[in-house]
């Protein structure tokens, strides 16, 4: 990461990085998306597909974040995106922009939109503080929580949709305007960066305001999006599973707990659907747990 891209990064929230994949890698990760839509469109109706992807129009148009069935794929098909993991492009920037020992958090998913389908409000912002994917600058080292790195395996034109963003919002301290937030007026603040097939976008997740504009190219959207976080960070995926006390620790530690006790028994993972118990005090000091707020009420506003 030179002084250039330090500088637009910092500034702005985002960075493209041309040309990282050749076009023979390009093709690779295609022709294994093809085979994982002729795979999943085999089977769409069964009732053990984990993370049941988005199919539209005869094409998966989104998949989970939470299971990386990209990693998994059979040889040769799982080969571009484990080297896509680790690529030295990608990790001598998140060595920087997370620090070292950033890891994979969530991801990798696939974003296939194709024209018509509808995107994503904004969300990620200054607003209410996230440690987990906060941005901060100390000593003259910058820190990032979660950074989203998405390569791009198709074109994306200046008005084609995808990606959008608020530059400079990681460090804006107010919530977001609610036209804004659904792009009912973009205020003048809003990027669709164009890039190329091969490029790679970093933006802060959660940190910078960001969303998904509705895909209106005739081609599919390809985007390949992998969630990493710095190395005490836990966003979702797997913690989010390992959290509960009694996959946490052993039985014996947590029999018989009081729910109160049991409260600070979860494991690290950021509770952004705020479903886990928190503890708070009455005015008589008496411990107590609060009810969990009811993830379907607070989705579309509190999102990471
Ligand atoms: O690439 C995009 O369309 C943005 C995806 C997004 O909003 C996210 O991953 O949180």
């Amino acid at each position: 990461m030179d002084a250039k891209e330090r500088y637009f990064w910092d500034l702005t929230g985002h960075l493209v990085v041309p040309q990282v994949l050749s076009s023979d890698e390009i093709a690779e990760a295609n022709e294994a998306i093809d085979y994982y839509t002729r795979e999943i469109l085999k089977i769409q109706d069964s009732d053990d597909l984990p993370g049941r992807p988005d199919v539209q129009a005869n094409t998966v148009v989104r998949t989970s974040n939470k299971h990386p069935y990209f990693l998994k794929m059979p040889s040769p098909y799982s080969e571009p995106f484990r080297k896509m993991l680790v690529h030295p492009q990608i990790v001598s920037r998140l060595n920087k922009m997370c620090g070292r020992g950033f890891r994979l958090d969530h991801g990798p998913e696939l974003i296939g939109h194709v024209k018509g389908v509808d995107g994503l409000r904004l969300h990620g912002s200054g607003d209410r503080h996230k440690p987990y994917v906060a941005y901060r600058n100390q000593n003259g080292e910058m820190h990032c929580g979660g950074v989203t790195v998405s390569y791009q395996l198709s074109d994306v034109g200046k008005g084609d949709g995808g990606f959008v963003a608020v530059p400079g919002s990681h460090k804006s301290k107010y919530v977001i305007p609610e036209d804004l937030k659904y792009f009912k007026s973009d205020m003048d603040v809003l990027v669709q960066p164009a890039m190329k097939a091969g490029d790679v976008l970093f933006f802060m997740d959660g940190a910078q305001t960001h969303g998904t504009l509705p895909w209106q190219a005739e081609h599919q959207r390809r985007s390949i999006l992998y969630k990493y976080t710095s190395r005490t960070s836990a966003r979702q995926g797997t913690a989010e599973e390992v959290a509960p006390p009694e996959n946490y620790w052993d039985q014996s530690i947590i029999d018989g707990m009081t729910p109160e006790q049991r409260a600070v028994m979860w494991g690290p993972y950021a509770n952004y659907h705020e479903e886990l118990p928190v503890l708070c005090i009455d005015n008589q000091g008496i411990v107590h747990t609060e009810e969990p707020i009811d993830p379907d009420n607070i989705w579309s506003d509190r999102r990471g």
